[in-house]
């Protein structure tokens, strides 16, 4: 994988993907590793008032990007910030090094949501979401081609390789701008 220039002593990641493809599992095991600060956006919002009106048809709060855009904008300029979200498309390009997109079959991830407690509609956009590969396309869309990688989340080896890519990545980043 490409190094991007060192702007930042420490990198900062972004996570993303359909909910339940892993994010916070994984960002969970890299902060752990890295002892870099993991910031999932849906707490984070809450927490810092970024939320506005409640979306009926989803059932979750709508979050106020603009505002959350302001509240990270500090801890994201000092790197080492890893950021978990099921979109990615309202952030700063200039905040990320590196962007990994997490995908899960279909039939898994029908299972993991159900087990969640999604159901009917909110269950089949997600799915759908997955399907369409939505998300992946959404951060081809807002980053660099070549910071952006697909990664596969279906078992935990997917997981433990994913952990192992990325603290592999990070400790070059880390080498590259010592
Ligand atoms: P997200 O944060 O993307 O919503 P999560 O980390 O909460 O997802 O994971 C959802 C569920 O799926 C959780 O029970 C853990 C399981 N899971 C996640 N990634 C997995 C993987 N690669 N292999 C097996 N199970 C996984």
């Amino acid at each position: 994988m490409e190094m991007p220039s060192g702007k930042r002593s420490k990198p900062n990641i972004m996570v993303t993907g359909t909910p339940g493809v892993g994010k916070s599992s994984l960002c969970e095991q890299i902060s752990e590793i890295t002892g870099f600060e993991w910031i999932q956006i849906g707490n984070f919002a809450k927490e810092n008032d970024c939320l506005d009106e409640f979306d009926e048809e989803y059932k979750c709060p709508v979050l106020n990007e603009d505002r959350l855009i302001d509240e990270l904008e500090e801890t994201m300029s000092g790197g080492g910030v890893i950021v978990d979200y099921h979109g990615c498309d309202f952030f700063p390009e200039r905040w990320f090094d590196i962007v990994f997109v997490l995908r899960t079959d279909n039939t898994q991830l029908f299972d993991r949501l159900r087990q969640r407690g999604y159901s009917g509609k909110k269950l089949e956009d997600n799915i759908q979401c997955e399907i369409f590969q939505t998300i992946l396309e959404e951060a081809k869309e807002s980053y660099a081609q070549e910071i952006v990688h697909e990664l596969q989340s279906n078992t935990p080896e997917d997981m433990e390789s994913n952990v192992e890519r990325i603290c592999s990545w990070v400790d070059l980043f880390l080498q590259n701008n010592e």
